[in-house]
């Protein structure tokens, strides 16, 4: 059985020449590329794709930053897939992000934390509906 999860590689790993490293690791893992796309999210997708967000202090900065550049936007499939993404990017806070993860290795700001991964199956299906509304 495989499972889908929505990554996105942020305009800050896009602009730092960071994607084969963080495209890498995901395929390195073993998990599969199923769809990609590099697209500069608007402010009404970045609205949907961060709903959980809005109200909050940095939600401003976050859509600013998100929408800023073009990101890669990708399907991966594998056992638990949003499970192992999330492992390999590690902490939301690239300062307490362990060694070894992408955030943890690659990143020190927590806005600039190079890479978004859906953190449950649920949200996994929400976002690539958002994204890729064509895949079933
Ligand atoms: P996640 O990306 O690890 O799932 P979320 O809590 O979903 O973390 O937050 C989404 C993004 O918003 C984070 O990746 C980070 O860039 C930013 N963020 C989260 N919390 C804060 C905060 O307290 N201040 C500023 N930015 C934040
Ligand atoms: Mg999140």
């Amino acid at each position: 059985m495989s499972d889908r999860t929505l990554v996105i590689c942020k305009p800050d790993a896009v602009g730092r020449g960071l994607v084969g490293e963080i495209v890498g690791r995901v395929e390195r893992k073993g998990l599969r590329l199923v769809a990609a796309q590099l697209r500069t999210i608007d402010e009404a997708t970045a609205g949907r794709h961060y709903a959980e967000h809005q109200g909050k202090p940095f939600y401003g900065d976050l859509v600013a930053f998100i929408t800023r550049g073009p990101a890669l936007l990708m399907v991966v499939e594998g056992p638990e897939a949003y499970k192992v993404v999330r492992t390999l990017m590690g902490s939301t806070n690239p300062r307490d992000a362990a060694p070894g993860t992408i955030r943890g290795d690659l990143a020190i700001e927590l806005t600039e934390n190079l890479v978004h991964g859906s953190d449950s199956p649920e949200s996994a299906a929400r976002e690539i509906g958002i994204f890729f509304p064509d895949l079933g």
